[in-house]
């Protein structure tokens, strides 16, 4: 044996192999940092104009008119390129600027390729020109904190996932002071222009700032983002500006990746319900492109729990010559038998296992939940600015909340002048587990959003499964199919007639592949009682073994695990796609900026389409806002865009529900999406909820009674 030579800890580790593999970079990284994303073509020009276009109409919120004159009659405006510039066209697009970015709300894949686009076009113009990145969000805007983007830092974060170049915050410039702050670091920097990279809120913010800096001759441009996919723009007409927010299809691949990986470890050990909640504030979009991606066995789509009618509810009531309003919408209590009749019909053919996606805003279309939290938000803000004071540090504990709520019903708190909160919505909170009236009473953020993620929602609703589930065991309707072939080897090695137990056992025997036990046996004295009635043994003689085995069998054990995909995919690498797409933003910005528009909001139209066909705009914000409940107000906002339940991708994923539930014998029908891949080809490229819109855009899909199953 050779001798081993001996080292110190500190020439181990200064040995090359053990360098590269503790290095930070690795080749994945190298290989996305040296990437150069394709353009647009109106950008092989080294000069681009912009041209205002009518093709597009708005219906104008009367609000916005009033606190957005300047910008609320900005247009679409179409990127171009310019081949033969004049004097004065080069002198403007090439002029030395200063121009600032931030990143606002919650990280999306891309943002660093914001930046990339922006400063690359920028320093083309001219290389003179400075690209400030405001730290932490809108504060570093306040709090003139920034930091000078060169080439250098530009270089190592190019085709990189997060926020982590300049960081983020939530932090919304609404009050005077801040606006005043803001405007103050602008000028005080010399900024040309602010970029707002941000989401309905952050854009809503980008659109104000727009509105006060006007004056200053600071343009303020915003970029779509949000891993939440909400942001879908389309007209008056109903043409589509802008498909979806980037970051989206990163995120929704990661956890697609994660979630097929469950699919294919619940589908190997048969013994757990995973139970998925995806990220996604309000809106499913994030939810349904996982299913599309996935194909897991059940997943929730809250637009598509608002629209619930109740027929069974509605006919009874009919019937008895009253209206049952309950039937409208689905309760939590409907939704969890919902639940519960997918995971027993998959049971009764021996599928005791499978894997369920909840979106995280679910709640928020389920009615009774809606209206706690509109009352809440109503409650909190009223006491926020009537006592000038935080409600939640007032009162921290959520006894002291629940007590404060109790006063307002016997009126010894008069804060709410109108009856907000009455004597059945406390027995209705007060009939909620704690820890989701202490997640319906958590903080709202700066934008008054109710933040979702801090909810349990998939333990609400699987402490309502849990308890139906064993109300139907109970019953005897929740049992685990035994394969027929099973079931005969099983009693014929003890030398028993499989044909003489079976109709005593069974409920569907000879009729179905899969037995089910009768409602009946619900345990080991209601199956002795069952053989003792039939004659098949007497008192005194034990259950056959085989037939015990058999039984134990058929008792279903609903075993959970659950996840919550949501952080992790907000801080993937992005896909190519995305990529892609945020190059062309910061590109897109930069010609807005160097041809003076402001107010407007960066896209790229054709998202749906092969990238040839892709054209970046820039959308007017002021005309995409209208008036929302926010802190228990209404203010102006960005529409935010939910899952459009007529839409094709929203048709095709219910038209194979039943299919990927696949309650039947046969294969689970679990699709692998595989890991983002960085290079080499995938089979799309773009979100499937995308491509599914732009080829069923181009037909009209006629949906019939007939067509709810694409088996
Ligand atoms: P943005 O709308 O700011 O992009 O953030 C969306 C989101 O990722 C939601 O999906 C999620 O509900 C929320 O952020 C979580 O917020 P936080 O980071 O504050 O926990």
């Amino acid at each position: 044996m050779t001798e081993r030579q001996r080292i110190s800890l500190t020439e181990f580790l200064e040995n090359p192999v053990v360098r590269d593999v503790t290095s930070n970079i690795n080749q994945e990284i190298i290989e996305r940092r040296s990437y150069r994303p394709p353009v647009c073509n109106a950008f092989k020009s080294e000069y681009t104009g912009v041209a205002d276009t009518d093709k597009y109409g708005f219906e104008i919120d009367k609000e916005s008119k009033r606190v957005l004159p300047d910008i609320i009659a900005n247009k679409v405006q179409e990127i171009v390129s310019v081949d033969q510039p004049g004097q004065s066209v080069i002198d403007a697009f090439s002029k030395k600027r200063v121009i600032g970015i931030v990143f606002s709300g919650g990280p999306a894949p891309g943002g660093h390729n914001v930046i990339a686009g922006l400063f690359d076009a920028a320093k083309r113009a001219n290389p003179e020109s400075r690209i400030i990145g405001f730290l932490v969000g809108p504060d570093g805007i306040i709090e003139n904190e920034y930091l000078e983007i060169t080439e250098e830092v530009v270089n190592a974060y190019r085709n990189l996932g997060g926020f982590t170049m300049i960081k983020t915050g939530r932090t919304k410039i609404d009050t005077d002071s801040k606006m005043e702050l803001s405007r103050n670091t602008c000028k005080s920097l010399g900024l040309d222009a602010l970029v707002v990279v941000g989401g309905d809120d952050s854009n809503t913010n980008a659109a104000f700032l727009a509105q006060e800096m006007k004056a200053d001759g600071i343009q303020v441009i915003g970029v779509p983002k949000t891993i939440d996919g909400d942001i879908q723009v389309r007209d008056a007409g109903g043409n589509v500006l802008c498909a979806m927010s980037f970051g989206f299809h990163t995120a929704a691949r990661a956890f697609s990746q994660e979630i097929s990986n469950l699919c294919t470890d619940c589908s190997s050990d048969i013994k757990y319900w995973h139970i998925c909640k995806v990220m996604g504030r309000v809106a499913s979009h994030l939810a349904l492109e996982v299913v599309l991606q996935t194909h897991a066995n059940l997943t929730l789509i809250g637009e598509d729990l608002a629209n619930y009618v109740d027929q069974q509810r509605i006919d009874k009531a009919t019937a008895a010559g009253t209206v049952d309003y309950t039937a409208f919408g689905m309760t939590l209590r409907h939704l969890s038998r919902v639940i519960c009749d997918c995971i027993m019909d998959r049971a009764a053919v021996g599928k005791n296992y499978g894997v369920m996606v909840i979106p995280e805003g679910i709640l928020e279309f389920i009615n009774e939940i809606q209206v706690f939290i509109i009352k809440l938000n109503t409650i909190i803000a009223n006491y926020n600015s009537t006592h000038d004071l935080d409600f939640h540090s007032a009162f921290p504990r959520l006894d002291d909340k629940l007590e404060y709520l109790r006063r307002l019903v016997r009126g010894i708190r008069k804060d709410i002048s109108l009856n907000v909160w009455n004597a059945r919505d406390d027995e209705l909170f007060n009939d909620i587990p704690e820890f989701f009236q202490e997640g319906l009473l958590t903080e709202r953020d700066s934008h008054g959003n109710f933040q979702f993620s801090q909810v349990p929602t998939e333990k609400v609703l699987l402490n309502l499964v849990r308890d139906y589930l064993n109300i139907l065991k109970e019953k005897g309707s929740y049992k685990v199919g035994i394969k027929n072939a099973y079931y005969q080897k099983v009693l014929k090695e003890d030398r028993l007639d499989p044909d003489y137990f079976g109709p005593i056992l069974f409920r569907n025997y000879g009729e179905s592949e899969y037995l089910l036990i009768k409602a009946s046996i619900i345990s080991l004295k209601t199956l002795r009682q069952a053989l003792e009635k039939a004659g098949a043994i007497t008192a005194d003689q034990d259950v056959p073994s085989c037939i015990g085995k058999i039984y134990t069998a058929s008792v279903p054990n609903f075993k959970t695990q659950s996840h919550f995909y949501g952080y992790d995919g907000r801080g993937a690498d992005p896909t190519r796609f995305d990529c892609i797409y945020t190059y062309n933003l910061g590109q897109t910005v930069f010609s807005l900026i160097a041809n003076g528009s402001t107010g407007q909001m960066a896209a790229i139209r054709n998202l749906e389409y092969d990238f040839e066909k892709w054209e970046p705009i820039g959308i007017p914000i002021a005309a995409l806002m209208h008036l929302e409940e926010r802190l228990g107000k209404l203010s102006l906002v960005l529409e935010k865009s939910i899952v459009d339940v007529k839409s094709p991708a929203f048709q095709v994923a219910k038209a194979f529900r039943e299919k990927w539930l696949a309650a039947d014998p046969g294969k689970d029908n679990y699709r692998r999406p595989g890991p983002i891949r960085f290079t080499g080809k995938s089979e799309e490229d773009r979100p499937i909820t995308l491509m599914l819109n732009s080829v069923g855009n181009s037909h009209t899909i006629l949906v019939t009674d007939e067509d709810t199953d694409a088996n």
